[in-house]
């Protein structure tokens, strides 16, 4: 260790000391997603340079012992002299928000939700090591928590150019030190259909050199076309090519959107590469302009079918696959997450352009315009004809709690934060779980039989299957545009099903209900499943239950030696007395409940869509591995 540092280091030195203080402040937080927030700190600089036009690829390892390596081919970072005295790469690497570029910048791609600079990646790190190719020369310098222990050597000539940055998480710092190849896969994917001229190579050392998923390699010329096809590449489409508009002025913006025969509106935009998730005006101006083109072109062209009919929004999206991409100098987000545009003057920007790009489409595409204008009036007399059932169903208080349905076990308190309905596997078990419960806070609602597959049926549909009547009842918060996340009656909504094919089969179901027709109960964080034990393992005095295999093994370890151990495999929950559901799955003491959280609408719809759509063996394999839909969390 030979450091020497001048005032202007000792400056930079605290200043990275409060990043290590309070990091959730930098990256919002210390648990998985401030873990890949790291990766998408370093990733976000190199597509800044292929923004800047100086970077075609970039490469993205997790090393076998979750170190993360960053390559990319732009333009270095600066190795010269910084007026602080020192070089430009530990300025770069060592001072807060010192991390974009020095020169103009028109669109500062990461300016949204990450940029808060390298140097935070540096001050999180244990360990971090930064290699640079500018000028013919090899540049390292090593780090420790932010701290530099080599200066920056030069290693030699070369003939490449770009930069290395290489990093493993600190365990001072993070919650777990754990990258989930599925969050990196599929934000690298999405960068490059965002960035078409982009070439994204990643790869996930931990897996075997032989396993096709160890390597992947994302390039898009076709760009956001390309996003559109890919997402909808498990529906059937209505027209062959997606629609495209794009322009430059007076912001850039490109639009991709394509009709399938599903009901799911499903609507992507993007703010200099950053998911807004929750929208925002960009969002909002694209929607207003699909409306008024599709009413205007519905008025002149097919008075007759549309009679008194108005089309709403929801009518001209329905089975719409879109994504929205816009470059913005000030980006404003708002909203709990931020992860809304709020600039004002981008909606009509966005409005005009779609406006005048979807007309010219309609015009010059009549044949197709013509049957997606038919589709969407066939939405509206739909939504027409459900509302008037719904109006019917309320009538009857159907839906809204007036009476509770029959089956189910209610709990006697009425405040909804400490309540739980239980919905389980089979009218057996249902009775198992009514006396294990602690009635004063927990309601059961057995289920019987299977739950309608909702996907691909409209709300009108769903409900009049009696299962999931019961349940909404139940509920007691209303469906789809209906629900009211402060009439929910439970704040826990437990899903228990055996550890069987049938019950991965009705859980997957049952999820798919709450997300097409209550998402908003599912972010609130009420959606649960209960984790039933798989074996009961018994020696001597000793009783011990194994929620998974690798658990049972580590049992057998401890218990090995002895005589007599006895091992029971439960198949059902129907296997369980009253009193061992109660202390292994139910008792909040004793269980583990695991949260569902679809936090990527865009994730999830592909979930629900691969899980619910035709293939069976994609669907086999989610049934399989779900456990990246909901997170384990301990209550
Ligand atoms: C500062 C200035 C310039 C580039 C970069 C930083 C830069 C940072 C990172 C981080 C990962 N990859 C990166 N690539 C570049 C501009 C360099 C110039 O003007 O030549």
């Amino acid at each position: 260790m030979s450091t020497e540092y001048s005032a202007s280091s000792i400056k930079i030195l605290e200043g990275l000391e409060a990043v290590r203080k309070r990091p959730a402040m930098y990256i919002g937080s210390t648990d998985v997603r401030g873990l890949h927030h790291l990766v998408w700190e370093v990733v976000d600089n190199a597509v800044d340079e292929a923004l800047a036009g100086h970077c075609t690829l970039i490469r993205v390892d997790v090393t076998s012992d979750n170190r993360i390596r960053v390559q990319d081919n732009g333009r270095g970072i600066p190795t010269d002299m910084h007026e602080s005295g020192i070089s430009g790469v530990e300025v770069v690497m060592t001072k807060l928000h010192a991390g974009g570029k020095f020169d103009d910048n028109t669109y500062k791609v990461s300016a949204g939700l990450h940029g808060v600079g390298v140097s935070c990646v540096n001050a999180l790190a244990s360990d971090l090591v930064v290699t640079v190719a500018r000028n013919g020369t090899l540049h390292r310098q090593r780090f420790e928590r932010g701290v530099a222990v080599t200066s920056l050597e030069i290693l030699g000539e070369t003939t490449e150019r770009g930069t290395t940055v290489e990093f493993k998480p600190d365990n001072e710092i993070f919650e777990t030190l754990i990258y989930d190849r599925h969050t990196l896969a599929n934000r690298l994917r999405d960068l490059a259909f965002l960035n078409p001229e982009l070439n994204i190579l990643f790869t996930d050392e931990r897996l075997p050199e032989d396993d096709p998923l160890r390597q992947e390699a994302f390039h898009f010329p076709g760009g956001l076309q390309s996003y559109v096809e890919f997402l909808d590449r498990k529906r059937t489409p209505i027209h062959p090519q997606a629609i495209r508009i794009s322009a430059e002025s007076p912001i850039p913006v490109d639009i991709a959107m394509q009709y399938n025969d599903t009901y799911n509106e499903c609507v992507y935009s993007f703010v200099n590469n950053v998911h807004t998730t929750d929208g925002g005006t960009h969002e909002s101006g694209f929607k207003a302009a699909l409306t008024r083109v599709v009413n205007q072109y519905a008025q002149s062209k097919f008075q007759g079918k549309l009679k008194d009919l108005s089309i709403e929004g929801d009518d001209a999206r329905e089975g719409l696959t879109a994504v929205v991409s816009i470059r913005l100098a000030e980006p404003q987000f708002e909203g709990q997450t931020k992860h809304k545009l709020g600039n004002s003057e981008v909606k009509s920007q966005v409005e005009s352009i779609a406006y005048e790009g979807l007309a010219r489409w309609f015009e010059e595409n009549p044949a197709i315009a013509k049957s997606i204008v038919e589709k969407i009036i066939q939405a509206a007399t739909a939504r027409e004809a459900a509302r008037k059932a719904r109006q019917l169903a309320r009538r009857k208080n159907v839906l809204e709690g007036a009476g509770l349905p029959g089956k189910l076990a209610d709990c006697q308190s009425r405040k909804p934060e400490e309540c739980e309905l239980y919905l389980v596997e089979g009218d057996s078990a249902g009775g198992s779980a009514k006396q294990a419960r602690d009635r004063v806070f927990q309601a059961i609602m057995p289920l019987r039989g299977k739950i309608l597959n909702v996907q691909r049926v409209r709300i009108d549909k769903a409900l009049s299957s009696e299962a999931i009547q019961t349940i909404a009842q139940a509920i007691g918060s209303g469906v789809g545009e209906q629900f009211n996340l402060e009439k929910v009656r439970y704040h826990k909504i437990i899903l228990m099903t055996d550890a069987d094919v049938d019950g991965s089969h009705i859980q997957t179901l049952l999820l798919t209900f709450f997300y097409r027709f209550m998402p908003d109960l599912i972010k609130a964080g009420y959606l649960y499943i209960a984790q039933p034990p798989l074996y009961k393992v018994k020696w001597g005095k000793n009783e011990q239950y194994a929620f998974d295999d690798r658990e049972l093994e580590k049992i057998l370890e401890v218990a090995g030696e002895k005589r007599g151990v006895y091992i029971q495999r439960y198949k059902g929950l129907g296997e369980m007395n009253p009193e061992q559901l109660a202390t292994t799955t139910m008792m909040p003491a004793h269980r583990t409940l695991r949260q569902v959280a679809i936090e990527d609408a865009l994730d999830a719809a592909e979930m629900f869509e691969t899980l619910m759509g035709e293939e069976v063996e994609p669907r086999r394999k989610f049934i399989e591995d779900n456990a990246h839909l909901v997170g384990a969390l301990d209550i």
